[in-house]
């Protein structure tokens, strides 16, 4: 399976835009774009740790060795843009805007408290326990409501820039979507109004590969989802996913374009599903996918990868990039001293928060469900 990305699919570029976004990238910006791999990272293996120890209860849907795709598409958005994450997106609802103040609890991002009592199931969280994961989403800041039919949320996205168009803003909305999301009829509908009407909709395809137990070649008969693009006459582009890098110059060329007024996009980024569909998929998903499939799938871990290319460029030496050595381990294999103090302390607060938060009282369960009568 392909996890290195092509670069020649780039139809719609000029000139100017193929400038590579990142060589404005400083120092601090690389730092700060691996500790949000970091942190991501410890989310992913934190809660299947908490889960294990019986503390939590519900589905993980692991983001695990996809998580640039979630820091590189998001750090060069503007705290007014929009996002529509999905079920393998759950980092993304507290990365958004974090770049600005990891402590502001009121910045354009969810807080981890909120995201942490959503995943307990808190009557603390957003949806008060109604469901336990990524079902949530905040008007206030411009993250559009998860919806379990994928490609669902790309419609909602068009409409919404549609109308911040109409109110005279220039925001744009980027939705992240599995590669066998694709597939709905609904994907190719709202591409399709996208393209029609210009609108400023970044469509994120993470291809992980799998689709649940479908692999991509039962998904799509050609090898790059970005070409799904070319049918609406719109820019495509593909990523290396566990690059962070790539996965920002890919984005930010597509919201640059989106910004311009130039229309939507298509981001392939190249990736794969380190384990299964969900956790309660992982034995079932260790007999479905070949051994050496997965082995390699899971050989670039992305802060290695990171890594790597700071000791390239002198922003870290090779002694440092040894320390918090997370990358290629499992949840059963990392401990704390393998991630940056900071991570731990910003996720433990919404962990503790979360476990000693409520439970809904049973009264709660009918609320919302059918129109109050006077
Ligand atoms: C319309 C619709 N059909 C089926 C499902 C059940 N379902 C949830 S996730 C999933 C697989 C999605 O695969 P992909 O889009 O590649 O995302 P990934 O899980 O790999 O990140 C399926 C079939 C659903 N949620 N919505
Ligand atoms: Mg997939």
């Amino acid at each position: 399976m392909a996890t290195t990305a092509k670069a020649d699919h780039q139809t719609g570029l000029n000139d100017e835009a193929s400038k590579l976004p990142s060589a404005q990238l400083t120092k601090g910006d690389y730092e700060e774009l691996l500790r949000q791999l970091y942190l991501a990272r410890y989310f992913d293996v934190r809660l299947i740790k908490e889960k294990k120890r019986g503390r939590l209860r519900g589905t993980l849907y692991s983001s695990h060795n996809q998580e640039a795709i979630l820091v590189g598409s998001l750090f060069g958005l503007q705290s007014e843009d929009w996002i529509s994450p999905i079920h393998r997106d759950m980092p993304a609802f507290f990365l958004k805007d974090i770049r600005k103040d990891w402590n502001n609890d009121d910045r354009m991002g969810m807080t981890i408290q909120e995201v942490c009592a959503q995943v307990w199931g808190k009557a603390t969280s957003p949806g008060r326990a109604r469901d336990n994961w990524s079902h949530i989403g905040c008007q206030s800041k411009h993250i559009i409501h998860s919806t379990s039919m994928l490609a669902g949320t790309i419609p909602a996205a068009a409409g919404v820039v549609l109308a911040d168009r109409l109110n005279g803003k220039n925001t744009i909305a980027m939705t992240f979507n599995g590669e066998g999301s694709t597939a709905q009829g609904v994907f190719h509908e709202a591409v399709n109004f996208a393209a029609v009407h210009k609108l400023p909709v970044v469509t994120i395809i993470e291809n992980n590969q799998w689709a649940y137990g479908t692999p991509t070649n039962l998904e799509y008969p050609l090898e790059d989802f970005a070409r799904r693009a070319d049918g609406y006459g719109i820019l495509g582009l593909i990523a290396d996913g566990q690059d962070v890098v790539d996965v920002y110059d890919k984005v930010m060329q597509a919201v640059n374009h989106a910004r311009s007024g130039k229309g939507p996009s298509i981001v392939e980024c190249k990736t794969f599903r380190a384990y299964g569909h969900g956790d309660h998929d992982d034995d079932r998903a260790a007999r479905y996918r070949p051994a050496d499939e997965v082995e390699k799938g899971r050989e670039r871990d992305p802060i290695a990868v990171m890594k790597k290319r700071m000791v390239e460029m002198g922003y870290m030496t090779a002694d440092d990039a040894k320390n918090y050595a997370a990358e290629g381990k499992g949840a059963s294999e990392v401990t704390d001293i393998d991630f940056p103090q900071q991570v731990v302390d910003y996720l433990s607060k919404g962990v503790e928060f979360a476990i000693k938060s409520p439970l809904p009282e049973a009264e709660e369960a009918a609320q919302w469900v059918f129109k109050e009568v006077e």
